[in-house]
Order: C-alpha cells, then sequence, then structure tokens
C-alpha cells in the first residue's frame, strides 16, 4: 500500500532532477535569508550558482548541532515568525535545547511524510493507534499523532508513562497500534505479562523509532508483545519523525527522497563516501520553509541502498544505525557500540532483555561492566550455575567486541526501565 505512489516510485532520474530543483531553491532562501549560511558559503568562497549538479552538493560547508545552539533560539527559522504554527525542542544533556518551527507548509509535509511510513508498514483507517511517545516539545507524538489522523486511524494521544492505565486501555479499547520507542514497547510487554492480559491484547502493530534497536531487541519485543515491529527514523533538526522508515519487507528505511537528501561521509575527514559505503549520515531539506537545513551532519553511523526494494519503491533506504558516532565507546583502545552488546545479551535466554553498561577507569586502564538481568532470581544463590552463565556471556561478549568486559547478574527488574529513549550507558569517566 502507497500513500503517495506517484512520490514513492518516481524514476529515479526524474526523483533527481525534482531533488536538483529544489536543492536550488533551498540554497537560495538559505544564502538570501540567512546570516548564518551566507558566512559559511562566503567563508568557502562559494556562491549559490555554483551548485548546479546534485554532485556538487559536497562543496557546501556542514551545518551541526552547535549551528543550532548558537542561533538559539530562532535564528535558523528562514520566515517570519508569525508564519510559524509550531515550535519544538529537543532537550539536549548541556545547555540550551535545539529549537525547531514549522511552517503550515512544513507541517503539511510532515505529516505526508509520516503518512507514508505508516501506511507502507500497513497502518490504515481500521486501526486504533496508541501514542506512547511524550507529548510535548519532543516531535515523536505529534509527529505520529497528525499522519495518523491523516490516514483516518482512532488515536488514543496516551503519552509515555503510567503503564498499567496503558495496558488497561491496550486492553479494554482494542488498541491495534503501539506506537512508542522500542524500549518502551518492551517495558509495556513486560507490565501487560505482569497483569496477565497479554493474550487479551489486540495490538498487531508497533511502529516504533527515536532511538536505536538491533534485530535481536525487535525479535524480543514482537515475543513480548506478539506484533510485528516496524522502525521510524528521524531527528528535530530535520523534521522530527518521517525522515525514513521501513517498508513490511523490512529491508532498510526507506528515504522520503523527494523532500530529504541523503549522504554518508566520513565522519572523520568529512568526505563523501562511494555509494554502499559504511559512514556519517547526513541530510539536507529540500522543502522545508521554516528551517532550511543544508548539509545537517547526523552523527548517526548507516549505510544506503540504492537498489529498487521488492516493494516498488524506488527511495535510497538506509540501514538500521548502529549507533551515534558520540555513543561509541572507546575502552582501552576499542570502539564499541552499545548496540554490539546489545545483539549479544537479546539471545541469551536465561537473562531478560535489560542492560546497562557502566565505564569507568582503574589503575589507569578503562573497564567496562556490563550488568544485566536475570530472568530467574533464584538461580542467584547457585553458585556454580551463575558462574556458568556469567562466563558465557563475558566469552561471547569477547568475541564480538574482543574485549575483556565485567559481567553482572543482577536481580530481576532491578534495572531502571525506560517509558522514553533508553539510557543505559553510565560513563563515570567523564566526571
Ligand atoms: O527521535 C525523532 C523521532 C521521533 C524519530 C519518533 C522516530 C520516531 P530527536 O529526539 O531529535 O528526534 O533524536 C534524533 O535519535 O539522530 C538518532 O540518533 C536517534 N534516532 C531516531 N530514530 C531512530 C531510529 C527523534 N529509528 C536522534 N533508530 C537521531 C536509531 C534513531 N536511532
Amino acid at each position: 500500500m502507497f500513500f503517495d505512489k506517484n512520490a514513492e516510485t518516481m524514476p529515479r532520474r526524474e526523483l533527481q532532477a525534482l531533488q536538483l530543483e529544489r536543492l536550488k531553491k533551498t540554497i537560495s532562501v538559505c544564502y538570501d535569508r540567512l546570516p548564518l549560511y551566507k558566512k559559511k558559503f562566503d567563508d568557502a568562497g562559494l556562491k549559490p550558482d555554483m551548485i548546479s549538479s546534485l554532485s556538487d552538493l559536497k562543496n557546501i560547508p556542514f551545518t551541526v548541532k552547535e549551528d543550532f545552539r548558537d542561533n538559539y533560539p530562532f535564528g535558523m527559522f528562514a520566515v517570519p515568525m508569525k508564519k510559524i504554527l509550531r515550535l519544538h525542542a529537543s532537550s539536549g544533556t548541556t545547555g540550551k535545547p535545539t529549537v525547531v518551527g514549522y511552517t503550515r507548509g512544513d507541517l503539511e509535509m510532515w505529516s505526508d511524510c509520516v503518512a507514508r511510513l505508516i501506511v507502507a508498514v500497513g497502518a490504515s483507517d481500521e486501526d486504533i493507534a496508541q501514542v506512547a511517545f511524550g507529548y510535548g516539545l519532543f516531535t515523536g507524538a505529534l509527529g505520529l499523532h497528525y499522519a495518523l489522523e491523516k490516514i483516518g486511524a482512532a488515536i488514543i494521544p496516551m503519552s509515555s508513562g503510567n503503564t498499567e492505565k496503558q495496558v488497561m486501555l491496550m486492553q479494554d479499547f482494542g488498541t491495534t497500534t503501539l506506537i512508542s520507542t522500542p524500549s518502551y514497547a518492551l517495558y509495556i510487554g513486560e507490565v501487560a505479562k505482569e497483569l496477565g492480559v497479554s493474550n487479551d491484547l489486540k495490538v498487531r502493530l508497533g511502529l516504533f523509532g527515536s532511538e536505536g534497536c538491533t534485530e535481536e531487541m525487535r525479535t524480543q519485543i514482537e515475543k513480548t508483545l506478539n506484533l510485528f515491529a516496524t522502525d521510524n527514523y528521524g531527528m528535530s533538526e530535520i523534521l522530527g519523525p518521517g525522515v525514513s522508515g521501513e517498508c513490511k519487507l523490512r529491508r532498510g528505511l526507506h528515504f522520503n527522497e523527494d523532500h530529504f537528501l541523503p549522504e554518508i561521509i566520513n565522519p572523520e575527514t568529512g568526505e563523501v563516501l562511494p555509494e554502499g559505503e559504511k559512514g556519517e549520515l547526513v541530510i539536507t531539506t529540500l522543502t522545508k520553509e521554516g528551517l532550511p537545513v543544508l548539509r545537517y551532519r547526523t552523527r548517526d553511523i548507516t549505510r544506503l541502498n540504492y537498489d529498487k526494494c521488492e516493494c516498488g519503491r524506488t527511495t535510497v533506504r538506509m540501514d538500521k544505525t548502529t549507533g551515534r558516532s558520540d555513543d561509541m565507546l572507546k575502552i582501552r583502545g576499542v570502539n564499541v557500540f552499545p548496540s554490539q552488546i546489545e545483539s549479544v545479551i537479546m539471545t541469551i535466554e536465561q537473562v531478560a532483555p535489560y542492560y546497562e553498561l557502566v565505564v569507568d577507569r582503574e589503575n589507569a586502564q578503562d573497564t567496562l561492566e556490563v550488568k544485566v538481568e536475570l530472568t530467574d532470581g533464584s538461580v542467584l544463590g547457585i553458585f556454580a550455575d551463575i558462574d556458568a552463565l556469567r562466563a558465557r556471556i563475558k566469552h561471547s561478549l569477547k568475541t564480538v567486541l574482543g574485549l575483556e568486559t565485567k559481567v553482572s547478574l543482577v536481580e530481576p527488574k532491578s534495572l531502571e526501565r525506560h517509558v522514553g529513549k533508553a539510557k543505559r550507558v553510565i560513563d563515570k569517566r567523564k566526571k
């Protein structure tokens, strides 16, 4: 099923012509209206008319998160405030949040983009959709909300948290589609099980996103909630959800390429990498009015696949991200992505799908402790079993990471549960 078949199946040549036309317009708006871009172009000795093909894009300087902070709150907006209808912001762990603004046209485009992605995985006006993303400045809830409304689904704007009530409504209202972060979905599934109502739920589809989720974790969520879990990707600086998402085949996330132009660069050198190589995703908006962005460095690591998908869409697909370049932990010189650890943990039966990573420094050496939760606390007293399980996990982690870790097995339900994006890494070295 398609929401906008023409756009989603456009022949590549036609799509590229459209992208170039839109790119040129976006560049001239940025250059003419935003001092930030005028300065970047002038410093690089670049004029807008020097961008005459898509391959010239690589000459444009990058935009980074700090540009948003430096221009806080509205300095990145390309239209007068009276044209802005909505503001969102991402919390940011330090300092001021990143603020984004949408015109009426942007809001329309946003809900169209998300609608395409959710229709691609089978959401429809038959659905009762429970939005368990936090409503507010975060783009997740309202981003999904208006797209669900557009396709005619019945929406339960539940927001995140209050998990027992969440489950009660799922049961009483016959929720068919759940919208949340993958980690919250897992927790909702756990609470449903505890309440003994797992088998009474009618939820069949999960529209998840906003954080990484390994295939192994997806399998756990699907088992716990008995649904089909799909992945949506995006970031507030560019749009929010609606940048890319899976189709039913789940072989990569289709980019809404007529609105967002992706590139992959070497995060170290900034050079554009050849097609198919893995690196940092950079995105240029092609139709945003309120907040056009040129070459935004997402810090997300992925790869692009331009082969036509069997679903009929011609749009480029990105792999599930392996993590953000700034999530990468350097432990005794070895690069470790938390997603690698997640893949291991999720396949071990005796442990629950919850974990926490504690990085520290002892005697001038980095240490990595992997805390995992047992499914059955009674084995804690059986030392031989515990030792054997710990050794097995340590061995699997060593094979994947090439690194010695400390594995701690903890009581069932003792690790924190997350209702939004999970925070699983505690890096004590940063103090
Ligand atoms: O998380 C937007 C969103 C909301 C996307 C709901 C999908 C669903 P931010 O809070 O600005 O925006 O965070 C953006 O989250 O750069 C990625 O690192 C990460 N991220 C978002 N979606 C995914 C995903 C929203 N599907 C940052 N897989 C991005 C992995 C994701 N990481």
